[in-house]
Order: C-alpha cells, then sequence, then structure tokens
C-alpha cells in the first residue's frame, strides 16, 4: 500500500501544526520521525524569535542605558538574538548535527554528532528593517546529512545543491507571524494563533499563480542593472505593473507567492554576483518557489541547479510566478 501524500489526506484548514506534521509524516522524506521532530524545533524557534520581536519596542524602555535587560542579560541587536536562540533550539531538539548560519562565518556544532540533518539558516533576515517595525523573516534549508552519523559534520553536508533540500522554508514576522513550508510534497502556510500559541492550518496547499502584476525589486540599482533587466522593469512600468519592495525578502516573497508577482535581486556593479546569500536565501525560497508552481532562476538557470562551491556565497535572484520569472530572464 502506498501512503498518501500530504496533499491527498484530508487535513482541513484550522489543524494544529503538529497535528499536519503527525498526520503528513509517513509523506516525508525518510519517514523516520526526526525530520518531524526538527520542523517542531524550527517552529518553537519561531515562536522565541516572534516574542523578541514583539517586544523590541520595549527593550531600551526596559533595559537601561542600552546595556542591560531587566533579567539583566545583556542587550543585543534582534539579528544576533534570533541566531543564539535558534542555535539553542536545534542543540535542544537533538536532530541536528550542525548549522550554518548567515551571522557566523564557520560551521556551528550542536555536539549532535548523530543528528542526521544540517540546517542552513538566515535567523532574522531584513537587516535593515529590524530596528523600525516592518515585517522581517527567519529562512531555512534542511540537509540529510552525507558525511556518516557519529563524525563531525562538514562542508560537504552543506554544499550538496539546491535540489537535495528535504525541506526548506520561512517565517514571517508580519501583521501576524506565519511559517511556510514544503517537505518536497506542496507548499503548506501556518499562522500562529498568539493566544493559543500555536501554528495553525490556514493556507493550505499554496498554489503560485502562473503570471501576475506586482514587481518587488530595489529600482534606485536600476541604472547598475544589465540591459536586459532594465528592458523587464520598463516593461513592467509599461504594461501598470504595481512595484512593491519592503527590502525584507521574506515579506516581498511571501507576497508575491500569494498574489502573482516576481521579487529580483540581479547583479549589480557594486554586487555583480548578486547581494543574497545562495544556501539560507535563494536555495529555500526557490525551493518553495518550484513547490508551489513558480520559478526561481539567477539569470541563467534554476537556482536549485547552481552548483554551490563555498557556504556565504551569493547568487543574483529572479524567483515568483513562473510566466514572470521566465520573461525577466529572456536575453
Ligand atoms: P540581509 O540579509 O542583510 O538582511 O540582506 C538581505 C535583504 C533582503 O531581505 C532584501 O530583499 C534585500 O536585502 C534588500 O537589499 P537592498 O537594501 O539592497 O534593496
Ligand atoms: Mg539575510
Amino acid at each position: 500500500m502506498t501512503s498518501k501524500t500530504a496533499q491527498e489526506l484530508a487535513l482541513p484548514v484550522g489543524v494544529t501544526l503538529d497535528r499536519f506534521i503527525m498526520a503528513s509524516q509517513s509523506a516525508f522524506p525518510y519517514a523516520t520521525g526526526e525530520l518531524s521532530q526538527l520542523l517542531r524545533d524550527i517552529a518553537i524557534a519561531g515562536k522565541i524569535i516572534n516574542r523578541e520581536i514583539n517586544r523590541a519596542g520595549l527593550v531600551d524602555i526596559a533595559g537601561g542605558n542600552g546595556t542591560e535587560n531587566v533579567q539583566g542579560e545583556n542587550q543585543q541587536k534582534l539579528d544576533i538574538v534570533a541566531n543564539i536562540r535558534f542555535i539553542r533550539a536545534l542543540k535542544n531538539g537533538g536532530e541536528v548535527c550542525a548549522i550554518l548560519s548567515e551571522e557566523e562565518e564557520d560551521i556551528i556544532y550542536t555536539g549532535n554528532e548523530h543528528g542526521k540533518y544540517v540546517v542552513a539558516m538566515d535567523p532574522l533576515d531584513g537587516s535593515s528593517n529590524i530596528d523600525v517595525n516592518v515585517s522581517i523573516g527567519t529562512i531555512f534549508s534542511i540537509y540529510r546529512r552525507v558525511t556518516p552519523t557519529g563524525s563531525p559534520a562538514t562542508m560537504d553536508d552543506f554544499l550538496q545543491g539546491g535540489r537535495k533540500q528535504v525541506a526548506a522554508g520561512y517565517i514571517l514576522y508580519g501583521s501576524s507571524t506565519m511559517l511556510v513550508f514544503s517537505t518536497g510534497d506542496g507548499v503548506n502556510g501556518f499562522t500562529l494563533d498568539q493566544s493559543l500559541g500555536e501554528f495553525i492550518l490556514s493556507h493550505k496547499n499554496i498554489s503560485s499563480p502562473n503570471n501576475g502584476t506586482i514587481f518587488s525589486v530595489n529600482e534606485g540599482n536600476y541604472y547598475s542593472y544589465l540591459p536586459s533587466v532594465q528592458k523587464y522593469l520598463d516593461n513592467c512600468k509599461q504594461r501598470g505593473y504595481s512595484a512593491r519592495y519592503i527590502g525584507s525578502l521574506v515579506g516581498d516573497f511571501h507576497r508575491n507567492l500569494l498574489k502573482g508577482g516576481i521579487y529580483l535581486y540581479p547583479s549589480t556593479k557594486k554586487d555583480p554576483k548578486g547581494k543574497l546569500r545562495l544556501l539560507y536565501e535563494c536555495y529555500p525560497l526557490a525551493f518553495i518557489a518550484e513547490k508551489s508552481g513558480g520559478k526561481a532562476s539567477d539569470g541563467f538557470g534554476a537556482i536549485l541547479d547552481i552548483v554551490p562551491t563555498s557556504g556565504h556565497q551569493r547568487s543574483p535572484i529572479y524567483v515568483g510566478s513562473a510566466a514572470m520569472v521566465k520573461e525577466s530572464v529572456q536575453p
């Protein structure tokens, strides 16, 4: 008997993340329960970071001279706090042997050498929006390790390529907090019910509109883009498309995923290889885009087909509705 995929299971909108994970576990890659636990750990970290973000504006009041908060802890920037909280949650969970974070140069070892997974993450993306109460997000990508369990993880575990992701997703801290992820079988979105402290299935089997009328790009860089990109942006304007750019990748991506649109961060004179990081920004969002029917390109081919060479490498990205991405990367 073949097990039902997560999408075939009759899971109504409104079920908790835990129930969803339990019910769809048999459709997860490897289906041993460890990936389920890891996803739960990520959800817990997301709730903790959500709490920190929600009280961010109060920290200066509760703290004292910007040095210590009421608990006597040193005050730190939220992205550092998010990094620490995420690492702690993954260490405690026990499924992850190593983490690669935007916040740290080297691999972070969790001490769980028997953990079968590694996680690449940007714990709090949208740095320019962190202090000004604008939507920000966490992005994560999960691989099954290729080095033997019981030994220390190596960079090889992280440099497997985008198609080897077993799960990926993001948490958006916006007007509400949402966890969106895929284990390869469709994309589902869960909204945090703050009163219950639970993520609830709110966006089942998200399907990226094939086309759209929103383009999200930093137009301040217009004169630095390739002529082909300038031409695409000119076309968008001639057609009266809407420009929407928060400067928070997760927020911009999420809106376009639901409404139809494209997010672009092409190469510029300042950043010829693009600005965004391949492993924990481009790959996971490209995974979500493809699993929902959208596309992600670096201008030459699919983001997920890029062969990675280093942990913090960058890539240009064109991601979102399939027809728009296709048009934007035409020479
Ligand atoms: P960060 O990782 O330092 O936060 O940078 C990533 C962010 C994305 O969230 C956003 O889309 C982009 O950088 C904005 O860059 P710019 O200010 O150059 O438009
Ligand atoms: Mg980032």
